[in-house]
């Protein structure tokens, strides 16, 4: 667009126009802040049981009209959160997180963080739908022309060479396997488990061809010397990650792992802000982050993960965990300039009920859209409402250094 036709877009005057006239943009006056008037969360009868993983909704109404649609979290900590930022305007959405994430002094955990997320989500949502763009715009614009995806329990097509060889041919870039174990509650032999998974995995690797990726969760399941046999076994095969390759209590165990395997590491999921993984990104003990939305605390926390990994090379692999927050991750993962590489459920065909309008999937990759805000239609009819907050409540003190911005009581 020429720079005459460009500004008049902006709405500015003929002397603004002169070739030679500073380009001192005049926007037509900001509209009055918002003001968000209730926050109602509603029960997903198809979510998983897990309160830190739920698929459940929240949407966040506002004094203008403009409604965001947010998932996860549970009644309770939805309640508390909603209610620190009933009044407030929505667009300050870093505010909002500080103010929901240290107004009860104590920092939470897990799953109030979940809750948090998942109303960081809608309000996101409601930025770009009054600015009228993809959340994605108001990100730093795509780096990207789509996302590329892995399959975590594509159908099965015959055998597990068969099936692996399908999802590629579907045009996932990769295939995603477990570590082996037997059905039901039978016990689990780790030794065994080892050679089993990697007799799997050499038939994977065959199924997927030499220029194939696959990847496999180990899921925490093995003790720390099966995790290094596995990973030796399997090195020749080229996994595109490991996950998980040992429990996630203590992320420092890293350390001595990192030394003992050779394979790409991938680890996260079951992590929540920044500070849960920060010492496996700066010393470059993973190579990618498997942090997710709403657990991480929302699009704002994801953003400040997504930068830390950029700093050290560490790519974003988030985890699958609700439909809304798939379409939600395309907007994070579309604008990061490292390595991406995001999770699909199946064959990525399944359909919310509830959300007609979600993320675009086709041929194994996420494609953006120029949908405002996340993109995503809500349908209340199959979902409980379960809560509804209008009312302020802020139990504890809030101090403010000078300047107004929150510090801690
Ligand atoms: C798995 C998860 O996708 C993965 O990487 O670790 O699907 C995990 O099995 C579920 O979240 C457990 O609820
Ligand atoms: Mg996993």
């Amino acid at each position: 667009m020429k720079r005459r036709s460009f500004l008049k877009s902006l709405g500015l005057g003929s002397a603004a126009l002169a070739a030679d006239a500073p380009l001192r943009a005049t926007p037509a006056s900001s509209p009055s802040p918002m003001k968000i008037t209730r926050v109602r969360f509603y029960h997903n009868p198809g979510t998983r049981p897990m309160i830190n993983q739920s698929f459940h909704i929240v949407t966040v109404e506002t004094d203008q009209g403009i409604t965001g649609i947010g998932e996860g979290g549970s009644r309770d900590t939805i309640e508390q959160c909603a209610a620190m930022i009933i009044g407030e305007d929505p667009f300050r959405t870093e505010r909002l997180w500080q103010m929901m994430f240290r107004g009860y002094f104590y920092p939470p955990g897990h799953e109030k963080l979940h809750s948090l997320g998942a109303i960081d989500l809608a309000l996101w949502d409601i930025k770009g739908k009054a600015l009228g763009v993809p959340v994605y715009e108001l990100l730093g614009g795509l780096s990207r022309d789509h996302v590329e995806c892995y399959s975590t329990g594509y159908p099965r097509q015959g055998s597990l060479k068969e099936t692996a060889r399908a999802c590629v041919e579907a045009g996932f870039r990769a295939f995603r396997h477990g570590v082996a174990n037997l059905p039901g509650d039978e016990a689990f032999n780790s030794h065994q488990m080892v050679r089993k998974s990697y007799e799997e995995c050499v038939e994977i690797r065959e199924g997927v061809g030499k220029d194939g990726d696959w990847a496999i969760d180990y899921h925490t399941r093995l003790d720390f010397p099966d995790a290094v046999r596995l990973s030796t076994l399997i090195e020749p095969l080229e996994p595109y990650f490991c996950e998980d390759l040992i429990r996630s209590e203590n992320p420092g165990v890293y350390r001595q792992l990192r030394q003992q395997v050779k394979v790409p590491i991938a680890v996260g999921e079951q992590y929540g802000a920044r500070w849960d993984i920060n010492e496996l990104v700066e010393n470059r003990l993973i190579d990618y982050s498997r942090i997710s939305v709403p657990n991480c605390g929302g699009i704002t926390e994801f953003m400040k993960i997504a930068a830390m990994c950029e700093t050290h090379y560490v790519g974003l692999i988030p985890h699958f965990t609700g439909p809304l927050s798939e379409a939600a991750l395309v907007h994070a993962c579309g604008v990061f300039s490292g390595p991406v590489l995001m999770e699909m459920l199946g064959d990525g065909t399944a359909k919310a009920p509830h959300l007609p309008e979600c993320y675009d999937f086709r041929n194994g990759k996420l494609w953006p859209n120029r949908r405002p805000g996340l993109g995503v239609t809500l349908d209340p009819k199959p979902l409980q409402l379960v809560a509804e907050i209008t009312e302020r409540s802020r139990p504890l003190p809030m101090l403010h250094r000078p300047d107004g911005s929150i510090t801690n009581w």
